[in-house]
């Protein structure tokens, strides 16, 4: 399979196990999953085919280890706008997480803090490279201390995703560090 097919593939299956599944016919269980084969015969009817094996390719290599597959199910590990519950237990974070963003995003986070916009979620990145990367998908990236060891010991809840992004409800203004 190529580069440019694995690509494909996995934003296709992002968009419809995050985002969008009544799209292609699937309704995600009440934790995110949905049956391969159920998946499979949805991406076929809606003139995506796709196999088991090209499936079980993008899941192995995907970049990010954006999907988990367990007994014949998948579901995307973070990143859903429809609201799922995937039962992570909560953790406890490291003393500093980051978070990539854009300039023009700062006036309304300053004064707001993070929030989730359309996701269920606040994505928070493990190390300063992760989220340079993931603020400059939107343009020149502008990276964010958050101090979780103080939000932790304040009583907000944080989980870690099977692919290692952090997850939180929404960061207030008094936990970000603009500059370091
Ligand atoms: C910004 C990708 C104004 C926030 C990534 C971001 C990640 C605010 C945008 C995952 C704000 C939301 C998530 C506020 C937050 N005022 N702007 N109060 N609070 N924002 O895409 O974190 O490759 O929903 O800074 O790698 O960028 O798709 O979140 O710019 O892990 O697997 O609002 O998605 O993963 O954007 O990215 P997003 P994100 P994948």
């Amino acid at each position: 399979m190529d580069e440019r097919r694995t690509v494909k593939v996995s934003k296709y299956l992002s968009k419809h196990l995050r985002h969008q599944p009544e799209r292609i016919g699937i309704t995600l269980d009440a934790n995110g999953w949905v049956p391969i084969d159920t998946l499979l015969r949805a991406t076929a009817r809606n003139n995506f085919p796709l196999t088991r094996a090209e499936l079980d390719h993008v899941v192995a290599v995907n970049d990010k280890q954006r999907f988990a597959v367990e007994n014949d199910r998948i579901r995307a590990s973070q990143g859903h706008t429809v609201p799922v519950d995937l039962a992570l237990p909560p953790a406890e974070p490291p003393a500093y997480l980051y978070h990539g963003t854009v300039g023009h995003a700062l006036g309304s986070i300053r004064s707001e803090g993070l929030r989730p916009m359309d996701r269920t979620h606040v994505h928070l990145s493990p190390d300063r490279e992760t989220a340079t990367r993931v603020g400059a998908r939107r343009g020149r990236p502008v990276v964010l201390s958050v101090d979780a060891g103080a939000m932790h010991r304040a009583g907000h809840t944080f989980y870690v995703s099977a692919n290692g992004v952090w997850l939180t409800a929404a960061v207030p203004p008094e936990f970000l560090r603009f500059r370091d």
